[in-house]
């Protein structure tokens, strides 16, 4: 999916909502443990009741790979159910890869190619050759890791070299590689206070923001610098939406925590 694709959605739906697959067995409702596949039951339920109200999904890889072949089969359902029936609906791997150019390049095939993803989240600090893979789809997204929501981030993100902080560092650097439009960054919900410096560097790149929900992060803050005419903005929950339930009434529940965000962001969007 193009940029002006996912502008166009999040603009007819009025929604800049990304919702976080990340299915826990232990966190869903006991009842689909029956299913013969009960983490793309509870993935196709939510998806059904809530993608009027989002414009992209992410699963998190961690979450699938950690129930192995299954898992990944899980994962693979998933993606081709999104695909197949809500083809507007923009994909994120949450992978967070990145190696040595070759072994990038087999990543960047198996989200891009095999699994039909249009973005991957890639690490940056094995640097440009390690990146280039990615965005050598030149049809597909490669979202890099910024300023992460994590406490872990004060440890080298923001630390300085050369007098500039290193998450700085990875955005004003990456805007020269070749394809650079196709980049998206990483930027916590939970480090509101940096949008400000962050959007000076990258304007007008699409910022994917995790970090809302559960980890307290706050959308009205976020928007405030880190919103641009073009929205240039995913903001990501994953568990405050999923786990609103662990009834029968989950999928609704989920709905009801998807409106809230989306009904936040439209009053955002009218006031611009
Ligand atoms: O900086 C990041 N913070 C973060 O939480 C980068 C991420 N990719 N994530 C992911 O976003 C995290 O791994 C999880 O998949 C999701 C946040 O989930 P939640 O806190 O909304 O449940």
């Amino acid at each position: 999916m193009t940029t002006q694709q996912l502008i166009s959605e999040i603009r007819r739906k009025n929604s800049f909502l990304c919702i976080g697959l990340d299915v826990d067995i232990k966190k869903i409702p006991s009842f689909l443990l029956n299913e013969e596949d009960p983490i793309f039951e509870f993935n196709k339920a939510i998806i059904d009741a809530t993608h009027h109200l989002a414009v992209a999904y992410k699963p998190n890889t961690a979450f699938y790979e950690a129930y192995g072949l299954k898992g990944w089969k899980s994962l693979e359902k998933t993606i081709q159910y999104l695909n197949a029936n809500y083809p507007e609906i923009y994909t994120i791997a949450d992978a967070k890869r990145g190696d040595i150019g070759n072994t990038s390049s087999m990543y960047a095939k198996a989200f891009f190619e095999d699994l039909g993803f249009d973005s991957v989240t890639v690490a940056p600090y094995m640097g440009k050759d390690s990146i280039e893979p990615f965005l050598a789809f030149e049809e597909k997204h490669t979202i890099l890791l910024a300023l992460t929501s994590n406490q872990g981030a004060f440890d080298f993100q923001t630390q300085k070299i050369n007098n500039t902080e290193v998450y700085k560092t990875v955005l004003e650097t990456s805007k020269s590689w070749k394809n650079s439009q196709n980049l998206m960054y990483v930027v916590g919900a939970t480090k509101a206070e940096y949008f400000k410096e962050i959007r000076k560097i990258v304007p007008t790149s699409f910022l994917l923001v995790p970090g809302v929900g559960a980890q307290g992060g706050n959308l009205q803050d976020v928007c405030h610098y880190g919103i641009t005419k073009d929205i240039g903005l995913l903001i990501n929950s994953s568990r405050g939406i999923i786990y609103a339930s662990n009834d029968l009434d989950f999928a609704e529940a989920a709905s009801r925590e998807a409106k809230h965000l989306q009904a936040q962001m439209e009053e955002i969007i009218n006031g611009l």
